[in-house]
């Protein structure tokens, strides 16, 4: 299934009137508090996140999985449903790939059907936390840090396999993330395994080509309830300092113990130039994988302002970061759940943008909360919807991206095309 631009145009037709009276007001407002409202607007348009390739069946808990039908039957299948979000909204127009999950067999083929989306390849992840079929050794006990030196030269092998992957797919990231650790106190050697896994992390960024990144993301605990070998940003942060300029730090939202201070984590990497990029998501106890902006919106604000502020004082451009979405969506149809993740980080960074920066430094200069806790409230509280809309007008995209998907019935046709009892790889 494809959605068109005349279909588009079609259902936002009789929207435009409305929309046109919000905007309207919206600029009027901002126009008031001295926002640049074209260069919010062109920054908006310029802003893609990438979708994950895993993410787009209907995901479960250990307790159980309500498929709803309709669920990628394969990477073609994937790519064409990351296409469908991308002509709704304009802004998820990257792929990122887990492997073996999803192995571009025939690479040029699947480049092409991409692009004709107008989607390109984001970060390729490598995947040593379950073992393969007719796979030689375990990952039971771990793989970059595994006691076994076998073990862990076949993770590094499939590390570089993966990197190999993405340069067919013309992208230059590797993100890692490793499961290992233990379960029960004792079971490993926390300063030994760290050892053994800095010495993998090296001969794969020794071995990877001089213009691949790599993104270290960690995790506090599970699957390893104990110890996790890489468990926080500054673990993280030590091996990709170790390791080299082209080696970074990748923050998960959902990987951090609660009511962990996640921007103050990535003012910290900005500043030492090591923030690498993001998986989206939402939480509220653990790594539950929600809806980004569905429970703490007011962080992922906060969040985007340490960035816009960060980025724009040292001259880094957002387009050097790795913007993705990792979630599972367990009750909600996977693609009206991925909509509604992009819009709120858009919405969050767009909050940032019209943050009173310099107000906010004159607060701070004169140590004033009061009126630091207004400035970015204020920002905060505007309601940029229409804004967000209207970006999507100029790029042919939905007014209403969920409002388009369900009158063009896609769950509907997808069920219809690939069966109603489909999984698809991935979470
Ligand atoms: C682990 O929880 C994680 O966040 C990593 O990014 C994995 O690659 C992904 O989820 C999929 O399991
Ligand atoms: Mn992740």
């Amino acid at each position: 299934m494809q959605i068109t631009s005349s279909q588009i145009a079609a259902l936002n037709e009789p929207q435009l009137p409305d929309h046109s009276k919000r905007w309207t007001a919206l600029r009027a407002q901002l126009g008031d508090k001295h926002v640049d409202i074209e260069s919010v607007v062109e920054a908006l348009r310029a802003f893609q996140i990438a979708i994950p390739s895993w993410a787009l069946g209907t995901g479960g808990t250990r307790f159980g999985r309500f498929p709803m039908g309709g669920a990628p039957l394969n990477l073609e299948d994937k790519i064409s449903d990351i296409g469908l979000l991308h002509a709704l909204n304009r802004s998820s127009g990257a792929i990122s790939l887990h492997i073996p999950w999803d192995i571009p067999e025939d690479a040029s083929a699947v480049q092409n059907q991409a692009a004709s989306l107008g989607l390109r390849f984001d970060a390729v992840n490598s995947n040593t936390f379950q073992d393969q079929p007719g796979q030689a050794n375990s990952y039971r006990f771990g793989s970059l840090s595994h006691t076994d030196q076998a073990v862990r030269d076949q993770a590094v092998a499939h590390n570089l396999e993966v990197v190999r992957f993405g340069m067919e797919l013309g992208t230059r990231v590797l993100s890692v993330w490793l499961s290992d650790g233990s379960i029960f106190p004792g079971q490993h050697n926390m300063r030994e395994a760290l050892r053994r896994t800095e010495d993998s992390l090296q001969r794969i960024y020794a071995d990877m080509p001089e213009d691949f990144r790599m993104l270290i993301e960690y995790k506090p605990f599970e699957p390893a309830f104990y110890a996790t070998v890489i468990p926080d940003w500054g673990t993280s942060f030590l091996l990709a300092s170790k390791l080299g300029p082209r080696a970074k730090t990748l923050v998960d939202l959902g990987h951090h113990l609660p009511n962990t201070n996640i921007e103050q984590i990535v003012s910290t990497l900005i500043a030492e130039e090591k923030l690498g990029g993001f998986h989206f998501n939402d939480s509220k106890y653990a790594d539950d994988d929600l809806t980004a902006g569905s429970i703490k919106p007011y962080q992922l604000f906060l969040i985007f302002y340490e960035l816009v502020e960060g980025m724009r004082k040292q001259n880094q451009s957002m387009q050097e970061l790795g913007w993705m979405i990792d979630a599972s969506h367990n009750i909600k149809d996977p693609l009206e759940d991925l909509l509604q993740s992009v819009e709120a980080i858009k919405l969050a960074y767009a909050q940032a943008l019209i943050v009173d920066d310099h107000k906010l430094r004159q607060a701070q200069q004169d140590n004033d909360p009061v009126i630091a806790q207004e400035v970015l409230q204020d920002a905060f509280r505007t309601d940029l919807r229409p804004l967000l809309a209207e970006a999507r007008l100029r790029d042919g995209a939905a007014l209403d991206p969920i409002g388009c998907y369900r009158a063009l019935e896609v769950r509907k046709h997808l069920i219809r095309a690939r069966g109603e009892n489909t999984i698809a790889t991935g979470l």
